[in-house]
């Protein structure tokens, strides 16, 4: 009588370890997940991190940020290039020496973007620069943003060696993005403090 109560648990825990397997089986067919680490640019103590869930062609993006300036829109993008890894620059890359890595001094090391990590609608990169539709740091610096998008099977593809980037410095501290550092290359009518990097981190795989 005992051993057939123990031949049965043994038999009970054989099946859900087998069904467990082949649902953590069907799982990794299909999602992924990667994870990257901001670090600051620019002096702007803003740190994050990222946690991507890749379901076929779904991107599932969390990201948490603290040391954004407070009470401004932040662009965040997944950049990348077609034949290389992104990496993040380094001064190395501030190549008009004036002390700062703008977007454009950024692109050889992240490459162009791929994904505008909007709060809604378009996320390509025509909304590089939808001021009103990237997130908006809280009066403490932080930013939480969630979304599910669906991503192009390059992107898909190439998520793991790509970037993340979150852009938006106030390099004064005056609490609002002024042309004090003159105007953004990428569009003149944008400060530099608005688009130049705040943080970077390049994203990987987990498991
Ligand atoms: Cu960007």
């Amino acid at each position: 009588m005992l051993s057939k109560k123990l031949g049965l648990a043994l038999l009970l825990a054989v099946a859900l370890s087998l069904s467990l397997a082949s649902v953590a089986f069907a799982n990794g067919a299909h999602k992924k997940v990667f994870m990257a680490d901001l670090n600051p640019l620019n002096h702007s103590g803003a740190y994050g991190h990222a946690l991507l869930l890749k379901d076929d062609g779904q991107l599932a993006t969390k990201i948490n940020s603290h040391g954004l300036a407070p009470n401004l829109p932040h662009a965040q993008h997944i950049h990348g290039m077609a034949q290389a890894i992104s990496e993040c620059p380094t001064l190395a890359a501030d190549t008009n020496g004036d002390g700062l890595i703008n977007t454009a001094e950024g692109l050889p090391s992240y490459g162009p973007i791929q994904v505008s990590l909007t709060t809604r609608g378009d996320t390509s990169p025509n909304s590089a620069l939808a001021v009103d539709r990237f997130p908006v740091a809280n009066s403490d610096g932080l930013v939480n943003y969630k979304r599910t998008f669906g991503v192009s099977a390059k992107v898909a593809r190439n998520l793991g060696d790509f970037a993340i980037v979150q852009h938006g410095v106030d390099l004064n501290g005056n609490g609002v993005y002024d042309f004090s550092a003159g105007p953004s290359e990428l569009d003149p009518s944008l400060p530099q403090e608005a688009t130049i990097p705040a943080n970077c981190g390049v994203i990987d795989r987990v498991g």
